[in-house]
């Protein structure tokens, strides 16, 4: 008797979940098998229609958007009042890091403050970028620091000739989520940032980096 209850009880268990496209189609993913259809082959007849193409499609559909968010890219061209000028691009493979490519031109020979600054604003020039962008409300920090503003990304280094080139792979600079960074703007400063410890009382803030000589914002771009 318990027995026979206890398979009554399983059998409407695994009927609801099936009935229900919500939760069929979360139990879908990707890297899992479809669940074994014989085992549900003979209570799927007891189903309307109509219900069995519901989970179908959502199921179906559930798959080319997982494919198309896996990779995101965007870029950033990067101007100012001076020739320091440059291109940043930015990928992102499914949740993982961001990678930041970075060729800038024209500055001075040695590192420059590079940072992710709040607003996509270049009303009146870099300013209007704002400060560095930072949901978390820390303090200015370096990159590897667990205390940083999530826009803070250290110096990029100029060579003799007045170029930077870089590549920077990133946690907390996302493409897609609510602290994504699209809409907001790179910014390349006059001087080296201090990273926090300079003592300076900027250092907690913008690391004393001074000027900004170029900005862009970062753009959606096809994959
Ligand atoms: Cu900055
Ligand atoms: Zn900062």
């Amino acid at each position: 008797m318990q027995a026979a209850l206890a398979a009554m009880a399983a059998h409407t268990l695994m009927l609801s979940t099936y009935s229900s496209p919500t939760l069929f189609s979360q139990i879908q993913s990707p890297n899992s098998h479809p669940l074994p259809h014989s085992s549900f082959h003979g209570l799927s007849v007891k189903l309307p229609l109509k219900s069995q193409f519901q989970s179908m499609s959502l199921a179906a559909a559930h798959k080319p958007l997982t494919v198309v968010a896996a990779t995101k890219k965007a870029v950033a061209v990067l101007k100012g009042n001076s020739s320091v000028e440059g291109v940043v691009t930015l990928s992102q493979e499914d949740d993982g890091p961001t990678t930041v490519n970075v060729r800038i031109t024209g500055l001075t020979p040695g590192p420059h403050g590079f940072h992710l600054h709040e607003y996509g604003d270049t009303t009146n020039g870099c300013i209007s970028t704002g400060p560095h962008f930072n949901p978390k409300n820390l303090t200015h920090g370096a990159p590897e620091d667990e205390i940083r503003h999530a826009g803070d990304l250290g110096n990029i280094v100029a060579n003799a000739d007045g170029v930077a080139e870089a590549t920077i792979v990133d946690n907390q600079i996302p493409l897609t989520g609510p602290n994504a960074v699209i809409g907001r703007a790179l910014v390349v400063h006059e001087l080296v940032d201090d990273l926090g410890k300079g003592g300076h009382e900027l250092s907690l803030s913008t690391g004393n980096a001074g000027g900004r000589l170029a900005c862009g914002v970062v753009g959606l771009t096809p994959v």
